[in-house]
This record gives structure tokens, sequence and C-alpha cells, in this order.
């Protein structure tokens, strides 16, 4: 007899799948539809073991919607542009495209060998330019409708990279995530698109998601969008000026006793009188040195600088003097702050630096003994000759204040936004160039359609690369120069390329029509198979490339090119693979070689592994967990196909009903834990599953039982969700055709489900006084409770003076003693 061995399996099976195109959707298939998709992988080196568990999770949900018989789309395509491609360009003097098509097809091929379950042939990167020129195209139709525009703007500009950082590049205490460099500002003219017009929508619409999304994942967008209902109220300031602030709580505003703008502003300059622009000057020189972070910080001393004006507050007439501070921030609501004291903690703190006054405008309650009152309350001291809130609760007082104020034409309702415009100019190379010309005469003309693609120059290589304050396109002159297509005068390219969030905001759309060259999909194709029923990827997506996506969607709905507003309609997050409690990393030399553990292993016990360590949310920790037993486990399962096929057929055996029943609760039982994403815990229900019929082997009948068979070849379909190469070959050894993959979720029989049972006694004082049926895993606590109520025991209990005390032996035994 053969023993299992994961290579010649793997040798078999893998170059089957292929030329067999196990996994490739079948376009005239007209069975139900799923769409499984994993968020696409950047090609940095190999395959990491992020990627096995990921994938391995990914795989489990496609196959499984396989065997249950729908039409599956399980992709696969590469996020190709992007930073480290180019930082290698420099550093082996090559054109990006090296490197990053080298990795392609490394990755590429551990893939197959891992098995995953994929349809080839949607096969897409990002970075071809028969995928970047819709990249290009979709840019063109934002623009269009005024979603994409340019402006002036001071940008995180870390000084190292020589790039524009977005707010999220920038972590820790003010530092490049890429390098650890102190981030500066730097005012630059850059493109953005309008995400802040979708703002409500990206908000409402997460309604469709609510229990299909981790909870974290939506309260995550819901506060980056950051919806804040509340007021503009305009202040009259000397010099002639009108300051508009945002506030949540116009009902404070008799408590309004200075005011604040951010110094950082244009504002704050305009406002300063000659005798104090010194010292604001002086201020600002100061912050320079502060991190964002600092600033933001709840602890940080109130520091500021008074500008010689003052506000008139609308509400009591008092002019309040107006200071530059750095608590207020220069880009969240109008960037001016009326200071509320009593009520709001920040200005509290500033109002006593200052020695400015505080009035209550909320009474706190008797017992409180803070500074700042943040509570609910009635107001007081809010009344002038016009209006009094006095009395009224906060939410009641709010409304009539802004009533007041709109009758003044003093202020109006507003909503206000977290969430800025998503700023996609990158002075990066390898990236989507914006097709955009700049004329001396036409101003920005963009592209025409059929002169799409606007290929990146393919000679570009090092140094040419280097960033140098600019785009590195912006040195190479050939391709800068161009004829305007609107007048022909010398013209020159757009030299910014666009952030690699723009890519993977529709790749999932691409991958129903990868090769339309009419079009980035074909409509009716995207509806018919959209939007995605399984999502799968990291958490550390939670924000912006879900957010970025839904957005696209939802800007090709109102052109009428997707009828869905949601792409997603079901998300899973993975979680990490660690080792030693720790992530993998090269400075604690804690990494673990996916190559080296398949070597080692086999592709099946990696996968089963993964898999078996943990839901598919919680983190894996690979030096708790044992490749090797899982490997055996394989060996167990394969053999026992190999031990029916090479039994001589026997009659069904008598004991073999209880291996039945196993198997058909264990059918019953994954098909729930599947659809509860509880993988780990089907791995559980097969092992035993093995053990069960092995031991029917043993004992019973002998492998030629038709109970054993049926074992196996349930196993082999289960398995096959996590172990394609062992259960394809099960399958096989088992008389099947392949492949398993496109067989059948087993169906079990509602009458082998019943629970075993067994008989336990009830004694009274050590004598048998009744029976009764009961689950054989029945807890003590529940035999217990159903044996004294039984109305015999009661009887005897009544009789003999009451339970002094009961011993219970789950599941045969209980002893009641009386008196
Ligand atoms: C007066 C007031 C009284 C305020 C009160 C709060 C409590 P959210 O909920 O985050 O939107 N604010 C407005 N613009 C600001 C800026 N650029 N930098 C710092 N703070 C700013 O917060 C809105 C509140 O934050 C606004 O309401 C304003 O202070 C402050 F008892 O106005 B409030
Ligand atoms: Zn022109």
């Amino acid at each position: 007899k053969q023993s299992y061995d994961f290579r010649t399996i793997e040798a078999k099976w893998l170059p089957f799948w292929v030329q067999d195109g196990t996994f490739v959707v079948d376009p005239a298939d007209e069975r139900p539809q799923k769409y499984v998709c994993d968020m696409f992988p950047y090609p940095s080196g190999d395959l990491h073991m992020g990627h096995a568990e990921a994938f391995a999770i990914g795989d489990v949900a496609a196959r499984y919607a396989r065997l249950r018989g729908y039409n599956v789309l399980h992709p696969i395509g590469w996020d190709s542009f992007g930073l480290p491609a180019e930082n290698a360009a420099i550093k082996n003097n090559a054109h990006p495209a090296e490197w990053t098509y080298t990795n392609i097809e490394t990755q590429a091929a551990s893939f197959k060998r891992y098995g995953i379950s994929a349809d080839w042939s949607t096969r897409l990167h990002t970075s071809d330019p028969e995928y970047y020129r819709w990249t290009q195209w979709l840019f063109l139709k934002f623009y269009e409708q005024g979603l994409a525009y340019r402006k002036d703007s001071p940008v995180n500009w870390c000084p190292s990279c020589q790039t524009v950082l977005a707010n999220e590049q920038v972590v820790g205490e003010g530092v490049c995530d890429r390098c650890g460099t102190p981030v500066t500002k730097k005012a630059l003219n850059q493109w953005y698109f309008k995400i802040t017009d979708y703002a409500d929508r990206l908000l409402d619409d997460m309604d469709q998601l609510k229990g299909a999304w981790p909870e974290r994942v939506l309260a995550m967008q819901r506060n980056w969008i950051g919806r804040s209902e509340g007021a503009h109220v305009d202040f009259p300031v000397e010099g002639g000026h009108t300051v508009t602030v945002f506030t949540t709580r116009p009902d404070t505003i008799f408590g309004a006793t200075f005011f604040v703008v951010a110094a950082d502003a244009d504002l704050a300059a305009q406002l300063v009188t000659e005798e104090q622009r010194a010292a604001l000057e002086e201020y600002r020189e100061q912050l320079k040195s502060v991190s964002e972070i600092e600033r933001q910080s709840a602890d940080r001393k109130k520091t500021g600088v008074f500008l010689g004006v003052h506000a008139t507050n609308p509400a009591t007439g008092a002019k309040m003097p107006v200071y530059a501070t750095d608590y207020v921030l220069a880009d969240y609501g109008t960037g001016a702050v009326m200071g509320v004291p009593g009520q709001d903690q920040r200005d509290w703190e500033f109002a006593k630096a200052f020695d400015l006054p505080i009035v209550r405008t909320v009474q706190p309650p008797a017992e409180f003994e803070g500074e700042a009152f943040t509570g609910e309350g009635p107001a007081i001291n809010s009344a002038n000759s016009e209006i009094s809130l006095d009395g009224l609760e906060v939410e009641e007082a709010k409304a009539r204040i802004i009533d007041w104020l709109e009758s003044k034409g003093a202020g109006r309702a507003t909503t206000n936004y977290r969430l800025r415009d998503w700023l996609l100019s990158r002075q990066r190379f390898w990236g989507a160039p914006i097709p955009v010309i700049h004329c001396p005469d036409c101003g920005e003309v963009p592209v025409p359609e059929d002169q799409l693609p606007v290929q990146l120059p393919t000679e570009a290589k090092g140094e040419d690369l280097r960033p140098k304050g600019k785009s590195p396109l912006a040195g190479l002159n050939d391709w800068v120069t161009v004829d305007c297509p609107a007048c022909g005068a010398t013209a020159t390219r757009d030299t910014d390329t666009m952030d690699t969030f723009v890519d993977s905001s529709w790749y999932y759309l691409r991958y129903v029509d990868p090769k339309n060259t009419q079009a980035p999909f074909d409509v009716e194709k995207v509806n018919a198979r959209l939007p995605v029923d399984q999502y799968v990827g990291g958490v550390e997506h939670a924000i912006l490339h879900l957010l970025y996506s839904r957005f696209f969607t939802k800007v090709l709905y109102d052109m009428g090119l997707v009828n869905f507003t949601e792409p997603f309609k079901a998300l899973m997050n993975q979680g990490q693979v660690l080792n030693g409690g720790k992530a993998m990393s090269k400075s604690l030399g804690n990494g673990v070689d996916l190559a080296e553990q398949m070597d080692e292993y086999g592709v099946d016990a990696v996968r089963l592994t993964m898999v078996f360590a943990s839901p598919p949310a919680d983190d894996v920790d690979w030096a708790d967990v044992s490749p090797a037993a899982s490997q055996k486990f394989l060996g167990r399962a394969w053999r026992l196909a190999q031990d029916v096929t090479s039994a001589p057929g026997t009659d069904p055996a008598a004991g073999a009903a209880g291996l039945r029943a196993i198997t058909h609760r264990t059918i019953a039982d994954a098909q729930s834990l599947l659809d509860d994403q509880k993988y780990n815990v089907v791995i559980a229900r097969i092992m035993e599953l093995v053990n069960a019929a092995r031991k029917e082997i043993d004992s019973g009948a002998g492998a030629g039982d038709p109970a054993v068979r049926e074992a196996a070849e349930v196993t082999a379909q289960i398995l096959s969700l996590v172990a394609p190469y062992t259960a394809e070959d099960m399958w096989q050894m088992l008389g099947h055709d392949p492949s398993v993959a496109n067989s059948a979720w087993p169906a079990y029989e509602e009458s082998l489900l019943v629970e075993d049972t067994v008989t336990a006694v009830v004694q009274v004082k050590g004598k048998l006084r009744d029976k009764l049926e009961v689950p054989a895993d029945i807890s003590a606590e529940d035999l217990e409770a159903q044996a004294l109520a039984l109305p015999k025991i009661q009887r005897y209990i009544e009789e003999d003076g009451g339970v002094r005390k009961v011993i219970v032996r789950a599941p045969k035994l209980v002893n009641v003693v009386t008196g």
C-alpha cells in the first residue's frame, strides 16, 4: 500500500486543475450566482503568511458556495502600482515594471501552488495600460461632472520620500508611515475628488451593510465621515469683517465670552491689528515645531495671542476679545469658534489661562463639581429683550435660538463633516498619469478619450525616478511636451499620477469583464454579477479603500453605469498571523516563510492549520499551532479513502447506524457553522468524523461497510474547502470523476439526526425508583432538574421529608438523599 505523500498528490492535481479549467466561470452557466472576492494583493516579493491566511479563508467561502451549487466568480489580480516598485527601480537602475512583473509572476506561481480556486481568466494588473486606460477614463468622467478638481492647499509632505502624504499616512507623532521622517507642510496645486458631496449617502447607505459588515468597520467609517449637526453663526468683528463660526451648541451662545480662530489660517492674519501682528507671527513660528497630534491633545496647556480686535456677540451684544490659538483647527468647520467656557472644557481652560469671564448657560445638577458642564439641563442666563431660552432643555433651546438667529440673518442650521475631499495627486512615477494637458492658451484640457491611455514612459529608469520635489515625470521632457488637443499649441502634460487607491476603487467591477477594450466594463455583465456577495480582506482597509470603493460605486450609479449603490454586500476581516504573540517582522526576527512551510508540511497542511487555528476574524499565532499535526490528520483522512477502495464490499453492519448518524450530523452542523463563518469548528467536526470512521473500520464491519464509504466521501467533500489536494485525491480513490470542488454539498437525512440518548436511573436513598431518556451529553444540572421533576420522584421526596442532598453522575445516575 502507498502511504500519504503530499508531494505526489500536489504534483498530480495542480496541472489537472489548470488544464481542466476547474474554476473558470462558464458564461452560459445559468445557476444562481455568488461573487466571492479577496482584496487583491500588492506584489511585494513572494506571498507571505498573511496572504496564506486571508486567501485560505476567502477560498473556503468560494468553495463552499461552489459545492452549494452556485455559479461562483472568484477572481484574482494585482494592485501593482505603488511606491516600493519605484524605490526598487531607483536602487537597481531599472524600470519599476521589472520589479513589479517579476514579483507578480512569483506570487502567481505561489497562488497556484496554494490551490486557490481562482478563475485565472479574470487576472488583471492595475499597472497594465489596458487597465489604467480605464482608470484614466473614469477620472475624466469624474472631471466632467465636477467631481475632480484642482486647488492649492497645504499638504503633508515627507521631505525624505519627497512626496505628498494623505492624513492617514502620517502616523504616530506626525511622522511618515513609510520612513519615519517628521512630516512637514507644503503648498501645492493638487487634484482632488469631491467625495464630500457624497458624505450623507456614504453614511446613510451604511444601513444596507448592518449585520453584514463588522460593526467596528461601520463605526470607523461613520467616525471618519463625522457628521455633526449644528449651526453657522455670524459675528461682526472690528475692522469690518464678519466671521462665521461652526457650533454644535448654538444654545450656549449667551455664554460666549471670547472668540478664537485657528492661528495658522489666513483668517488670523486678516483680523489682526498692526500692533499685534508681530506677536501673531512669533506665535505662529513657535507652532511650527508642534505636531498636529500634540496640538489636539486634551492635556496640552492652552495658549494663544490676542489679535487686538473684538467680535460682537449677536445674542448679548457683548464685545468679545478675539484670539488666535492652536486648539482651533484651520481645516475643520470654519476655523473659528465662539468660546463658551461654561460648557466646553477646552474653552474653560482657555478662559482660565487668559482671565476671561465664565457664564454658565446650562444649569448643572446640585452635586456637580466639575469645571465646564457638558451635560443636559435647563438653560439659564440665556435671555435678551427679544428671546429667552431659560428653562428649556438643550435640544429645544437649540431649535429656538436657530430660529431667532435666522430671523435676524445672523445664523442658520448646518451640517458639518469631518470628511475631507480625497487628495489624489501623487508626485510619483509608478501610477496612472492624470490625463490632463495644461495649455498656455486653453488652460486645463482633458486628454480626449481616443488618446487614452496616457502611457508611462517605458525607457525611464533608475535616477530618472528619483523625486526632486516634483513628480519624476516632470523631468522627462519628451514625455511632458505635447500638442494641445484643443488648439495645437505646445503644451505640457500633467505630471502627477493618481493615488493607487483610485486603481483599487473599481477593480472588482473590472473582474467581471477584464478584457473589454471598449469600456471599463460591460454594464449588463456587472449588474448581473454584482454587488460582491462576500468581500474578504484585512481590517487595515477598514476606512480608506472601502470608503473610496463605496464612493466610486455611488458615482457610477449616478452615471447609470451600475444599478446598485453599495459594492460589497458582506465583508469579512481576517485576523493577523503572529509568531510568538507578535506580528512577524524583520527586526524581531520572528518571520515564518510560507514557501518553507509548504515545502515541509504540504500546502493542505498549511491551509488547514490557518483555518483550524481560530475563527477567521481572530489572530493566528503560528507558535501555537502545529502544521505537523495537520499533516498527520490529512494522512488519516486520506487512508480512509484508501482503505475503502481496497476493501471488499460487505453488507451494512449493525453498528454502522452510529457512524451514519455521526456523518449526517456532521453535514448538518458543518452547514450552519459555515453559514456562521465558524470555519475552525467545521475542521474539528471533520476530525471527529474521521476518527469515528476509523473506529468503525477497526471494530465494526471493516472498510467495506457502506457507512464507512459514506463517511469517507463526506470527508472528502467537506475537506475540499481547506485541503483541496488531499480531498481531490480521496475523491478519485473513491471512484468519482474530479473535481470534488464541483461535486455537490452532501445532503443529510433528517431521520438520521436524532440525538444520541441514554437511559438514566434515578434512585431515592439508593433505591431505584424511576428511569428517564436523556441526551448522552446532558449536563449534571439538567439531569438533576429533570430527575427531580419526575412525578414519582417528587412523591418519594415528599414522603421522606424533603431533599437533603443530590448526587449526580451524568448521564447515567441520579441519587436523591432525603430526610
Ligand atoms: C460652541 C460650543 C459650546 C461648542 C459648547 C461645543 C460645546 P464636533 O462635534 O467635533 O463637530 N469647533 C468648531 N470648529 C472647530 C475647529 N476648527 N477646531 C476646534 N474646535 C472647533 O465639534 C464641534 C464643536 O467644536 C463646535 O461647537 C465648536 O465648539 C468646536 F458647549 O461651539 B462648539
Ligand atoms: Zn490649447
